[in-house]
């Protein structure tokens, strides 16, 4: 973690870059394709011989500004959008991995994430295996011969366990792997996986960054070399491409990230309280709440962040009540937003992951998931008290 970093002001500089029009917000560069001075200008780029830009598709100069500002904060060479954050897990995946290869995952992933392993087993091939990735024993019993790169959430959406991603790339590295982090649960305010070994981040831009509940978008950082071989294969010829609207929009949404973050982990710290106390609840899941978590707490992340994932003593039922009585609290999947939302993964994000795998995960069926908004805590406290009460 960079402590001596003034993030307010870096958020405002990485956000903004000087134009011809001196405007104090970059231009929003709403174009499909660029012209070319000259025909052998136009060859010169597509050769890449010289800079400039050719195509939306390719490479964009809103685009762009996101790209470079997630990756500064990242600590990484360089970055990539797309239209998603599903769009940058496959465009990583597919450009690291190729069929008979074998992925090791953190022994729970979004849904979305476990539906992708499972079609690239089914239709292409690549294999994948769950691990806890706690121990060193246990991360080396769980490489294969084919294991080609290892792919991790910490904390794990919904169950908020954490993973140690020190420890996991210096194995991964003596077998020459490289390892993927999904950083959407904390965002590179809270958490910053390059400067701990990862290889590669990839964020759903859609939550924390974008913040606002208006975006769905992707990013990936890494090294320059592996995001410009991402560039022209896996983002050009596959097209989950970002709209300059939506990056122009991300750009405005990160602007606020630091403040955004600082009233929601401090209301989520309260709100963890709270439901801990509070005879209706049979359990909370926030990190520091499992043994070994306060290491690596300690290690990798500013604050615990602001999902909390809890189940009631009357089961789904109680959930499902809950949820209903809620008058504040938005009912709705996506999380980081500055409204509060609340899902039950079980039945909605995850639904598409079978049960027995669930569980195994740790996502128990009466699991309710809560992303802690920036409305003020007591409002949200007292929404939750008189739905569970
Ligand atoms: N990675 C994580 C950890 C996520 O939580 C999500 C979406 C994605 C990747 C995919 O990003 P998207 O394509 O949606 O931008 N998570 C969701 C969730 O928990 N509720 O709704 C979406």
């Amino acid at each position: 973690m960079i402590d001596d970093i003034h993030w307010n002001t870096l958020l405002a500089e990485v956000t903004t870059e000087s134009n011809s029009y001196d405007s104090l917000i970059p231009p929003l560069v709403q174009t499909s394709t660029f012209t070319f001075p000259s025909a052998e200008t136009g060859a010169r780029r597509f050769a890449g011989e010289e800079q400039g830009y050719i195509y939306t598709r390719l490479s964009n100069p809103t685009v762009r500004l996101f790209e470079t500002a997630v990756a500064k904060l990242e600590g990484a060479e360089d970055g990539i959008a797309f239209g998603s954050g599903m769009g940058a897990i496959s465009a990583v995946l597919f450009n690291l991995l190729k069929s008979g290869d074998h992925l090791l995952c953190s022994s729970g992933l979004y849904g979305s994430t476990f539906g992708l392993l499972e079609l690239m087993r089914d239709r292409f091939q690549i294999d994948h295996g769950f691990s806890e990735l706690s121990t060193e024993a246990e991360i080396e019993a769980a490489i294969t011969p084919s294991t080609k790169a290892v792919y991790l959430e910490t904390p794990v959406n919904p169950t908020l366990s954490l993973v140690d991603i020190g420890k996991v790339a210096k194995i991964a590295h003596k077998h020459g792997l490289p390892v993927i982090v999904d950083n959407t649960f904390m965002s590179p305010y809270l958490q910053q996986p390059i400067l701990h070994g990862a290889d590669v981040v990839v964020h759903s831009a859609t939550k924390y960054l974008g913040g606002h509940g208006d975006v769905i978008a992707g990013v990936a950082v890494g090294k320059a070399e592996l995001i410009q071989s991402i560039r022209m294969t896996t983002l050009k010829d596959i097209g989950a491409v970002l709209a300059p609207f939506d990056a122009w929009l991300l750009l405005r949404g990160m602007r606020t990230l630091v403040l955004r973050m600082n009233q929601q982990v401090r209301s989520a710290q309260v709100l963890v309280d709270f439901l801990s106390a509070h005879p209706a609840v049979d359990k909370v899941y926030f990190p520091g709440l499992q043994p070994g978590d306060e290491d690596i707490m300690k290690k990798q992340m500013r604050y615990p962040g602001a999902m909390i994932s809890f189940e009631l003593k009357g089961g789904i039922e109680a959930g499902r009540d809950l949820m209903n009585r809620l008058k504040m609290i938005k009912r709705a999947v996506s999380l980081g937003d500055i409204h509060s939302l609340i899902q039950h993964p079980a039945t909605m994000t995850h639904s598409q992951v079978p049960r027995e795998e669930r569980l195994k995960m740790g996502l128990t069926d009466g699991m309710v998931r809560l992303s802690v908004g920036v409305e003020d805590v007591e409002d949200i406290q007292n929404d939750l008290e008189s739905a569970l009460g």
